[in-house]
């Protein structure tokens, strides 16, 4: 137990301290303040290398190389690694006691509108602000309304039916973490995270991790010491469950390697798929199990163990192809692979370019020329700039006239990008999120569109118009000749927003008929297209984006959550317009530029 207190703070950890540190602050009214907070803390959770032991290691100086982080930030997370306990956001939270965390997760309450519902109403956990909502109070106070008080007890129902399910992202970084930890365990062979996370599901219940080892016991013990966990649940020969800080529980099984693939393939799921793998073996006269595929033998319990040390033979064994694990889901995967009719996926390294990248000319936190720089490293060959438009206010969206001055810009950029990126390919596209507006119409001119390499359309307002209106409205927009992509179709947001009520069969159909691009918006909470729809788009010919929406440089990497969406939606590469050089995604969209 005593260590406790010495143990290492995760990026994530101190990330969430000093975001709640920004909303509190952004309670009291503070200006600027919550800006620069949210800013280190993006930074800081994107970061791969450890802060905790950057500090250990080279001191309170080395923080300052964080970008945002000043004295005084530099100060409290020095505090938080010594610690383990900031004292100024021990002093927010008195003066303010309301569980912020949870509050913020009710879709469109931000600190300032919780800040007044605490004032004029007490209201300082969900529940409380369940009953005031249910006894009418909210829609009273100024600057609410009957609307709003509807839309907060909505979003109350869907933060209470996330059922204690996880984003693939928030997953995604936890694995991470419980990866540098297995890593520098000794006595580890291989080992490999599988059930739904390695389905790529969208949301995860829990994370599974198999591991081959001759000395589980050693495992057992590092594990369920590893930093990031929190609670030990469990501890036993060949199996642990733990918490992990973040929320998460986590299983760990450790299988001999002759019986990996087995233990890989059965724990990787999903169940339904692992039934009906049981049942093609049962008419092989074959026995399926986590331990191997075996021949049944009448007189002993088990026979002769024919496949079990990789997936690959199991599936072959069976007279299947190989099935990737995002469509382990029953979705006709097995007869496809039966037939030999398994689609080639469009594979992780598949994308050259991004078409969807906000900036600081609106609400991104980079410039153009860093976002580009961002894109090079991590090997795009271009990427759209797609800042909103100016019926999005809140976000300084352009209007004609700066827009153009945005096209000089990246024009400029490209001229001489040569000689700053040493890169001649590299291309920055012009282009733009433009609002649909109430009526299907777009929100900056057609003559201004014209000059767009890449137009995105998307809607951004009025979510609960009927599903004809809605509809209508954006086949309207779809059916513009400059529109060229439907941003994020749905509009929906996991677990706090569902999407708008809106054909979706139909939208494909217009999409198909007007050679318009769907997206398949990549940040972990949109994760819009989803995978049936993606498949729908799939099957009739409709090409798609995989776009990551960044709003700062570090969100490049959610386009592995776009790909791997597209994958459970049966995509291939040729589906995926951005997998093509500049040139030739250019010349697919509608007016084939
Ligand atoms: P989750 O955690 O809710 O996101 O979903 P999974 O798929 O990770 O499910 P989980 O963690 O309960 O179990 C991991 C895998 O283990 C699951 O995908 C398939 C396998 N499994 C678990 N229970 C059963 C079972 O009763 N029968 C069979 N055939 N497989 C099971
Ligand atoms: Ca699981
Ligand atoms: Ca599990
Ligand atoms: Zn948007």
């Amino acid at each position: 137990m005593g260590d406790k207190l010495s143990r290492h703070m995760t990026n994530q950890e101190i990330a969430k301290t000093l975001s709640n540190i920004a909303e509190y602050l952004e309670m009291t009214d503070v200006p600027f303040k919550p800006r620069a907070y949210v800013r280190v803390a993006e930074a800081i959770a994107a970061m791969s290398e450890s802060v905790d032991r950057l500090y250990r290691e080279k001191g309170a100086s080395a923080l300052r190389s964080i970008p945002g982080v000043g004295a005084s930030i530099a100060e409290h997370i020095k505090e938080l690694v010594t610690t383990g306990h900031l004292a100024y956001y021990d002093q927010l939270k008195k003066k303010t006691p309301v569980d912020l965390e949870t509050l913020t997760a009710v879709e469109g309450l931000g600190p300032k509108k919780i800040k007044v519902l605490y004032e004029k109403l007490r209201v300082r956990t969900l529940a409380d602000l369940e009953r005031v909502a249910k006894a009418g109070k909210i829609k009273k106070l100024e600057g609410f309304g009957e609307k709003s008080e509807e839309n907060i007890l909505k979003g109350i129902a869907f933060v209470k039916s996330s059922g204690g399910r996880f984003l693939l992202g928030d997953a995604m970084r936890e694995a991470k973490q419980i990866e540098l930890g297995l890593q520098k365990i000794p006595g580890i062979h291989s080992f490999d995270i599988v059930g739904s996370f390695r389905r790529r599901k969208e949301t995860i219940g829990d994370i599974d991790i198999l591991v081959v080892s001759d000395r589980p016991h050693v495992i057992m013990e590092a594990f369920t010491n590893l930093p990031n966990v929190a609670r030990v649940y469990a501890k036993g020969d060949t199996k642990s469950m733990v918490r992990l800080q973040g929320g998460i529980d986590a299983d760990l099984r450790v299988v001999p390697q002759e019986s990996y693939g087995a233990a890989l393939s059965y724990f990787t799921g999903s169940k339904d798929h692992n039934i009906a793998l049981r049942k093609i073996a049962i008419e092989k006269k074959l026995k399926l199990n986590e331990y191997g595929l075996f021949a049944s033998d009448k007189r002993k319990a088990t026979g002769k163990m024919i496949a079990g040390k990789t997936e690959e033979e199991i599936y072959a064994k069976l007279g299947l192809d190989f099935i990737p694990p995002e469509l382990r889901e029953m979705g006709g995967e097995i007869e496809a692979a039966k037939n030999h009719t398994l689609p080639k996926l469009i594979g992780y390294e598949d994308l050259r370019g991004d078409l969807q990248t906000q900036t600081n000319w609106t609400d991104g936190n980079a410039s153009i020329e860093e976002m580009a720089k961002e894109a090079i490293k991590r090997g795009l060959e271009y990427i759209a700039i797609t800042d909103h438009t100016k019926r999005l206010a809140m976000t300084h969206g352009l209007d004609a006239r700066r827009i153009v001055e945005q096209m000089k810009e990246i024009d400029n950029l490209n001229a001489t990008s040569d000689k700053r990126h040493g890169k001649g390919k590299f291309r920055i596209l012009k282009g733009t999120e433009c609002d649909i507006l109430r009526d299907g119409s777009l929100d900056l001119p057609d003559e201004i569109l014209r000059q767009l390499d890449v137009v995105g359309v998307s809607v951004h307002s009025l979510f609960n118009l009927s599903r004809e209106d809605q509809t209508k409205r954006i086949v309207r927009a779809m059916r513009n000749p400059h529109a060229d992509i439907l941003f994020h179709p749905t509009g929906r947001l996991i677990h706090k927003r569902e999407p708008y009520a809106v054909d979706m069969s139909e939208i494909i159909d217009v999409a198909r008929e007007t050679n318009t691009v769907l997206e398949v918006d990549a940040l972990s909470e949109r994760l819009d297209l989803k995978d049936e729809h993606i498949r729908m788009a799939v099957q009739k010919g409709v090409k798609l984006a995989i776009d990551s929406d960044a709003h700062a440089p570090s969100q490049f990497s959610v386009l592995e959550f776009g790909i791997a969406q597209a994958r459970r939606g049966w995509a291939t590469r040729e589906d995926i317009i951005n997998t093509f050089s500049a040139e030739k995604m250019l010349s697919m969209l509608k007016d084939g530029r």
